[in-house]
């Protein structure tokens, strides 16, 4: 039974215990209605309290019902009841309060939280809004701006600052239990205080107004933040069981909704991609001592991200001038996140006095658990280093490198242990980005595969699966539809425009501001090394050679395919210029593309390739890849990943502009196997997702 009632002295006890996260599921529901019958029938029970077993109070709705056709009791009207029970109920809240979890305790009758608690609604995450009362009773509580700010930004509120607002009415010190039945007994005999009853709170339409121009920046293509504001808005002004049917009818019409299918695919994939058959069951290895080799900005980067999540780091660099510049890269990172309030000052000082070194010299390394090396990307020193590794790390040590793209087979057999070595391609910012490449290289033992994911967890970050190729998932997806980009600049395309078109669709940055960002050098480089492989056919972007030739290396030389002055990037008038005269030299006769066709063809060309890295194994499953898209190249959340948002256009249709592409270019459009093979059997990417909750 998920929820039991019993009585202590004259305190009824509810308590919910369904691992992992106490969600709301229909069991607890119908768990929870029964106890408040059972409460309110109750005569030896002057009032009661809520509380949760486990790890937290209830996290939320049940997010795997969702999709499914909703089964009673609603939980609004399980609030409803409990709201409207004539003796007090309290709710005692510890761990995460989320979603449809506050929205419980919002229909008790006051409210204690573990001083740890933190407390909100991010429905918004999810493409919804909150759906049992919380548009409604949360302003009540602490008013109109406060409440929209929360479930718009879906951020987690800290006890204190609750307490502060009035959203509880008090922190437990010491037990939990113990001081919301103190607090029962405080409020029993007196009448309940239900939150419906409060005044709604006045509505002030600038501040709205103000809050909808941010959230079209911030939320740009969403649709439940808006929503949210307009259930607020229109419910607030009419009384609360006709605002509660505003709310309702907005919840269910975004239930409904397609970016609600993505948000909450997204929320599954991510959790998915850690459970992988091949480290079920198998232990990590120990994590405590990491060492990591160059101080440059990767290395320096993953040596922070591990340094905040509490290991010992050992960083070495090749002279006392590098060890050095190393440490001021470090500090300086530390710094930025004392700054951000990421991390407590005293904190950082013990992290530089103690937990962090560095050395040149290898033997430094004798006690790592893990070395991860971060230098330059050259398959020669990367031997080199693993050849030195192999004779200095104890046995058990687990050897990674982060290359971006290098063979870590070849890699591995530079030592004598290469069931030791993998691939962790962090991805830059190291100390901020969430995703982590885990490369798994062909004898690499199950348990260092169960390492890397483990150590991901302890970074927060997200750990996906790939095989070993150049690019493995999210570059050698990102270097397909980069071509299919190109090849539309070189036949007439803006790259202004076609950045505009990929920005509207909901991509954080268009390729050419990317390529500004990281560096034209970079993909100069990359076209080099892969020029010697180059099929007659491929087309070549000369254009990005001309602009690298004239040393526009982008944001780094204040000039790329934008000019970087003081304020935003500005498009460059001699750009035009350069394309229409690369574009003579090639005989091509310059087209214009619309803002749908950049879309297609960027999408069907990220779509094919896609499928591709799941066909050969690279990445394991649809889901893999859209977790790769959405967590190191921005894209969309709200579409879902990639392989999600091939399944809602339908798989023909992307055969079908790929078709269409390749009766002009039959050589870069070929429709992967793998989706022609679905299509022909009505199935979807997402039937390869098979056993997850996705
Ligand atoms: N429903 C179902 N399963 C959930 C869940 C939920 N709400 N939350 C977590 N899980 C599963 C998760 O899939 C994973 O499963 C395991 O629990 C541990 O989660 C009406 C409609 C609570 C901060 O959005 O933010 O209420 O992979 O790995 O890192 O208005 O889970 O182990 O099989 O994330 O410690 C609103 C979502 C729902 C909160 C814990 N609530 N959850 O993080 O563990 S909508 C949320 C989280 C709603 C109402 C509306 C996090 C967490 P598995 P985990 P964690």
């Amino acid at each position: 039974m998920p929820v039991t009632y019993a009585r202590q002295g004259r305190i009824g006890v509810i308590t919910i215990d369904n691992p992992p996260v106490n969600a709301l599921s229909q069991a607890v529901r119908a768990g929870l209605l029964q106890a408040a019958d059972a409460f309110a029938a109750d005569d030896q029970a002057d009032a009661a309290v809520i509380l949760c077993a486990g790890r937290t109070w209830v996290a939320g709705a049940d997010i795997s019902e969702f999709g499914k056709p909703p089964a009673e009791p609603f939980l609004p009207a399980l609030i409803d009841r409990i709201e409207a029970l004539d003796k007090p109920v309290v709710a005692a809240l510890h761990g995460t309060a989320l979603g449809g979890g506050l929205e419980l305790a919002l229909g008790a009758h006051a409210r204690i939280a573990a001083p740890a608690t933190r407390m909100g609604l991010p429905e918004v995450t999810l493409g919804l809004i909150p759906g049992a009362g919380g548009t409604q009773r949360l302003p009540r509580l602490i008013g109109t701006q406060a409440a929209l700010e929360a479930i718009t930004s879906a951020r987690q509120i800290p006890a204190p600052e609750a307490l502060e607002a009035g959203l509880i009415d008090r922190i437990a010190e010491g037990d939990l239990t113990q001081a919301a039945l103190d607090l029962a007994h405080d409020v029993a005999g007196q009448p309940p205080r239900r939150t419906r009853d409060l005044p709604a709170p006045a509505v002030d339409p600038a501040q709205l107004q103000a809050l909808t121009e941010r959230l079209a920046r911030s939320a740009r293509g969403q649709i439940a933040q808006a929503t949210a504001v307009d259930a607020v808005r229109e419910g607030l002004a009419l009384p609360f069981a006709q605002g509660m049917a505003v709310e309702r009818a907005a919840f269910r019409a975004l239930m409904d909704s397609p970016q609600r299918a993505a948000l909450i695919h997204a929320f599954f994939a991510e959790r998915a991609v850690a459970h992988l058959p091949e480290i079920q069951g198998v232990d990590p290895r120990p994590l405590d001592r990491v060492g990591v080799i160059g101080g440059g900005t990767m290395g320096a980067g993953i040596a922070v991200a591990a340094l905040l999540a509490g290991l010992d780091v050992t960083l070495i660099e090749r002279d006392p001038d590098g060890a050095q510049k190393a440490t001021a890269t470090v500090a300086g990172l530390l710094d930025g996140a004392v700054t951000r309030g990421k991390l407590p000052a005293a904190r950082r000082d013990t992290i530089l006095s103690g937990a962090f070194r560095t050395d040149t010299d290898y033997a430094a390394l004798r006690e790592a658990d893990l070395i991860i090396e971060a230098v330059f990307e050259a398959m020669e020193v990367k031997e080199q280093v693993f050849a030195a590794l192999d004779r200095v790390a104890k046995p058990g040590a687990v050897l990674a490198t982060n290359t971006s793209y290098l063979d870590v087979n070849r890699i591995a057999e530079a030592t004598g242990r290469p069931g030791d070595v993998i691939g962790l391609h962090f991805f830059s910012p190291a100390h901020v980005m969430r995703l982590l490449e885990v490369v798994v290289a062909d004898r690499t033992a199950p348990d260092v595969t169960a390492t890397a994911f483990a150590l991901a967890r302890r970074l927060k970050k997200i750990a996906v699966r790939a095989g070993v190729c150049d690019g493995f998932i999210g570059n050698r997806i990102l270097s397909h539809y980069r071509a299919a980009v190109d090849a539309m600049v070189l036949d007439g395309a803006s790259p202004y425009q076609v950045d505009r078109a990929l920005t509207k669709f909901g991509f954080a940055m268009g390729p050419y501001a990317v390529s500004d960002l990281a560096g034209l050098d970079i993909g100069y480089m990359t076209r080099q090394r892969k020029a010697a492989e180059r099929h007659p056919r491929d087309r070549v972007p000369v254009f990005a050679d001309r602009l690298h030739e004239m040393g526009r290396l982008g944001r780094k030389s204040g000039r790329g395919y934008y000019l970087y002055g003081n304020g935003a990037p500005q498009e460059d008038p001699e750009l035009a210029p350069l394309l229409d005269r690369v574009r003579a030299d090639l005989g091509l006769t310059p087209r214009s593309f619309t803002d749908e066709e950049i879309v297609a063809r960027t999408m069907a060309a990220m779509v094919n390739e896609a499928a591709r890295t799941v066909a050969d194994g690279t990445a394991l499953r649809p889901l893999d890849v859209d977790v790769v898209m959405l967590n190191g190249y921005g894209f969309p959340r709200f579409r879902g990943g990639p392989m999600h948002w091939a399944d809602a256009q339908g798989l023909p249709a992307i055969l079908a502009d790929i078709d269409r592409f390749s009766a002009e270019d039959d050589h870069f459009w070929q429709a992967a196997p793998l989706l022609r093979d679905l299509a022909a059997q009505g199935r979807s990417l997402a039937d390869l997702n098979e056993g997850t909750k996705s």
